[in-house]
């Protein structure tokens, strides 16, 4: 089955906690602080792989981590910095946040990457809270968090091959005798209205997607028979298949059939017109006029494109086919196939320093990852530690925000289960 779109959750690596140490050497009794930083956290970074078609792997992993910074350690040494986690999409991928369904990324260039998460910074070990006032810090600054968020990837690009060609010459039989893919059959003209998506793999290992595209017609280019809608598709292939019924079982001359097909190509894009091209004369097996069939096999050649008779019913001919279109393709580069997209501004509120005040009763509530980490990076018994604790708060207008809503002196302010009582 072909997958273009999965949805996984990513994760970056906290930071490392800075730790509180003192330099212990013999005879020296009271050694000053040499506590090291956290090592920052790895990030979650998208790469392109240009060797990958389809986002199916994604169906086994749904989880990707990058590694956590390791905690600073003594002597002044910092710990350890996490290592990335690298996720190799194919060229083309999209990356929606899932939360708020915005495009965030268009990994539409070989060169493409991008960070969907970063990683926590480490905190600062003891030493960094040295001053001329305050000769032993006995506090230490925990690691900043890592960010876990869902994001949904999908690709733009609709196929390595496109299948294209008038109504009714076989297109959908060939797609679906040729993968998994289940298009409706039918004997009437455009019973194929949207693509259907299959994965060839007739070569182990190399694997490619096709698309059987709805019929064209003459005046295409026009937008005659939703054709521009449906031309649309091949432009984003990187190789045609040019279907046609060598049986002329609806009364029409092969070499007529391609030849307005042709015109209507270049009439719509050159580029497309351009494309590298095989042809499949189809319905050989209710072929009543070998002469038709002559005829187009010497147009065809002359025009120096390869040409396989087939059965889409039987099956005849068309493994060959696809083989040579999977060794084909080993020479078409992946270009520029895709459409750009809107990329809307990745807003996440990631302030490693928000505190957020609740009021409960009486009590004012104090949350968030900022004061979680203060909380962390206090050691309570310590007056340096505890006045540090409330310089910070002060800086970041905790107290004036606590007042603006009425605190009182000695009123009560909770932090996680612990109460204190606010004197400003
Ligand atoms: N005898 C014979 N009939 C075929 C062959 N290939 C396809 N058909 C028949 O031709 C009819 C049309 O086949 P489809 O695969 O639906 O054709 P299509 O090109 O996808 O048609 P649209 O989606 O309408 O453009 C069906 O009745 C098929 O069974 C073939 O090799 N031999
Ligand atoms: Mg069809």
């Amino acid at each position: 089955m072909f997958v273009d779109r999965a949805e996984i959750v990513v994760r970056s690596g906290n930071g490392g906690n800075g730790i509180v140490s003192f330099r212990r050497e013999k005879y020296v009794p009271a050694g000053g602080p040499d506590g090291g930083n956290g090592g920052k956290g790895g990030d979650v970074i998208f790469v392109v792989d240009t060797g990958l078609r389809t986002l199916m792997d994604f169906n086994y992993t749904k989880l990707f981590k990058a590694e956590n910074g390791a905690d600073g350690q003594s002597r002044k040494s910092s710990g350890k910095n996490g290592g990335d986690c690298i996720i190799r999409v194919p060229m083309g991928t999209v990356i929606i946040d899932k939360d708020s369904g915005n495009i965030i990324a268009d990994l539409s260039d070989k060169d493409a990457k991008f960070i969907a998460a970063k990683g926590g910074n480490g905190g600062k070990g003891n030493t960094e809270y040295k001053s001329s006032i305050r000769r032993t810090p006995t506090f230490a600054q925990a690691g900043f968090k890592g960010r876990e968020r869902e994001l949904i990837l999908e690709i733009k690009s609709i196929a390595d091959v496109g299948l294209l060609g008038f109504p009714n010459v076989g297109k959908s039989t060939i797609l679906s005798s040729m993968s998994k893919a289940k298009p409706k059959v039918a004997n009437y003209h455009f019973t194929t209205l949207k693509p259907n998506l299959g994965l060839v793999e007739v070569i182990k290992g190399k694997s490619f997607v096709m698309a059987d595209i709805p019929g064209l017609i003459e005046g295409a280019s026009d937008g005659v028979g939703l054709g521009h809608d449906f031309l649309r598709h091949v432009e984003r292939t990187r190789l045609l298949l040019h279907v046609v019924d060598v049986s002329a079982s609806e009364g029409r001359n092969p070499i007529d059939d391609f030849t307005i097909i042709m015109n209507e190509l270049k009439e719509y894009n050159i580029n497309v017109y351009n494309k590298p091209m095989v042809v499949i004369a189809n319905k050989t097996d209710i072929i009543f006029d070998e002469a038709i069939r002559e005829e187009f096999k010497q147009f065809i050649e002359e025009k120096g494109l390869k040409l396989f008779e087939v059965s889409a019913v039987s099956g005849k001919g068309l493994k060959e086919a696809m083989k040579y279109v999977t060794t084909m393709l080993d020479d078409i580069p992946v270009e520029e196939i895709f459409e750009v997209v809107d990329i809307e501004e990745d807003n996440y509120d990631n302030n490693p320093f928000a505190i957020n005040i609740e009021q409960d009763g009486d009590v004012f509530v104090l949350s968030g990852e900022g004061v979680e980490r203060l909380m962390y990076s206090t050691n309570f018994e310590d007056y340096d530690s505890l006045r540090n604790f409330e310089t910070v708060l002060k800086r970041r207008g905790i107290f004036d925000k606590l007042k603006e809503m009425g605190i009182e002196q000695g009123g009560t302010v909770r932090i996680f289960d612990i109460e204190f009582e606010f004197y400003d």
